[in-house]
């Protein structure tokens, strides 16, 4: 395979894009978003799932217009505009802006996507696996992706599999201790891990396949969960099809120099930003 030059979407498709078109008039929080960025996804489909009102800002945070720098300062998306505060105020980094609506839903609509506060237990279960994706998962996947050496891309095939079998490992322990969190029981709903994960795990079905011929682990139940995961309508909303990750993505899979941040962090082994 060689690199095609195809350049990053700057506007969402399929059914993300209509839900762009849905949320196109002002409301006291502005998300500024891009169409391709899984740290944007995972707050958009938090928004979708808390209920709570927003409007959508497409932004090229390559590009970065002063706009953007103003509500972060590293000119990453994605970030809030708060606009009920007079001055208008910010809010930056996916986990944080994900904590902040939590605490807005708990007020406004009455949703979350936590277990309920009269199970701290259960709770702390579903932070060991956010902390599990954070720290683990997701540099595991930009490693895997801009490997460029065929060794490389084997051990980073693997590290990622093995990874993403430990968030399932999470998951069974949750299972087993407190009788499941998210989706990963059937009958349940939408949860915190599996919001903070499903852009990567989704990244990997098309861009990690095509790029990488990666193959998800298998598994009856792996397999049901991402069903329900890819179904769960606050998620399907924020996708795009998939041309758009795959032509995104090309830059990270050839490791064209100065992708972006995250990439330069990868490729220097610096933490992520
Ligand atoms: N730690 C940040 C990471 C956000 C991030 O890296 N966003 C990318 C898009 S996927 C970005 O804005 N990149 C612009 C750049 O690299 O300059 C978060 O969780 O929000």
């Amino acid at each position: 395979m060689t690199d095609s030059g195809k350049v990053y979407h700057r506007s969402c498709t399929g059914p993300a894009l209509q839900t762009v078109q849905q949320h196109a008039q002002e409301q006291d929080i502005t998300l500024f978003a891009g169409c391709f960025c899984p740290f944007v996804q995972r707050v958009w489909a938090a928004l979708e799932y808390l209920h709570i009102p927003y409007k959508d800002y497409e932004v090229d945070p390559y590009q970065k217009p002063q706009e953007l720098l103003n509500v972060s300062p590293k000119g990453l998306v994605p970030a809030l505009m708060l606009n009920a505060f007079d001055p208008p105020r910010a809010l930056n980094e996916s986990t944080v802006i994900l904590d902040f609506l939590e605490d807005i839903a708990a007020k406004s609509t009455h949703r979350s996507l936590f277990p309920p506060s009269t199970d701290p237990y259960a709770r702390a279960l579903v932070r060991l696996q956010s902390d599990h994706i954070s720290r683990t998962l997701v540099p595991a996947f930009y490693r895997y992706l801009q490997a460029q050496d065929p060794e490389a891309q084997i051990s980073g095939g693997k590290e990622f599999h093995a990874v993403v079998q430990s968030l399932v490992e999470l998951f069974e322990r949750a299972e087993r201790e407190v009788g499941g969190t998210g989706l990963w029981v059937e009958g349940g709903d939408l949860g915190w891990a599996d919001v903070m994960v499903a852009p990567w795990i989704f990244r990997a079905t098309n861009v990690l396949k095509h790029y990488r011929g990666f193959e998800m682990p298998r598994g009856a139940k792996f397999e049901a969960w991402l069903e329900r995961l890819f179904e769960h309508p606050a998620f399907k909303k924020t996708c795009s099809d998939e041309e758009l990750y795959l032509d995104s993505y090309e830059r990270y899979a050839f490791n064209r120099p100065n992708t972006s941040q995250v990439a330069n962090a990868i490729n220097s082994g610096r933490g992520l930003p």
